[in-house]
């Protein structure tokens, strides 16, 4: 079982998108083990986008990521961190395939509604920068019938 970090970005809050990328991700088998809304300070959003500190585009990075609430969710399941960036799409909106979230609701490679964690050592540093309190981990009925137990 992998648990990756998923965040509905500024604009996928403003645009109501919340409900429908939460429904996705439940209607697919991820279990949800963490969500909130929140605002997160520069300081967060620095250190979560420490890697691309050198890229011009860096400024209105934070600036957008500021513009607004997010809603920081904490997704698992087998191979969750693959699973969910494939749901995901690729960075660019208008070039992701229909079917993902990006490609189905997004126009922009800034403006792109969401963030999933890439690999497994991002998911385990961005867990802990966004969840610190810890995610929650409970029974989850229908998950007998997401996987085969065989
Ligand atoms: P992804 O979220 O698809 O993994 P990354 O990690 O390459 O994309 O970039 C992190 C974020 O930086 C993207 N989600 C996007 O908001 C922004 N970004 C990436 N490339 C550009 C760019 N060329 N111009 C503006 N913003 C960008």
């Amino acid at each position: 079982m992998e648990t990756t970090l998923v965040l509905v970005k500024p604009d996928g809050v403003q645009r109501g998108r919340i409900g429908t990328i939460v429904a996705r991700f439940e209607a697919k088998g991820l279990k949800l083990v963490g969500m909130k809304l929140m605002r997160p300070d520069r300081k967060l959003l620095e250190t979560h986008y420490a890697v691309h500190s050198a890229r011009p585009f860096f400024g209105s990075l934070l600036k957008f990521m500021s513009a607004g609430p997010v809603v920081a969710m904490a997704l698992a399941g087998e191979g969750a961190i693959g699973v969910v960036r494939t749901l995901v799409g690729p960075t660019n909106g208008a070039e992701a395939a229909p079917g993902t979230i990006r490609g189905d609701y997004g126009m922009s490679k800034s403006f792109n509604l969401i963030h999933a964690s890439d690999g497994a050592e991002t998911a385990t540093s961005e867990l802990a920068l966004w969840f610190p309190e810890g995610t929650l981990d409970y029974d989850l009925a229908s998950l007998g019938w997401v996987y085969d137990p065989e």
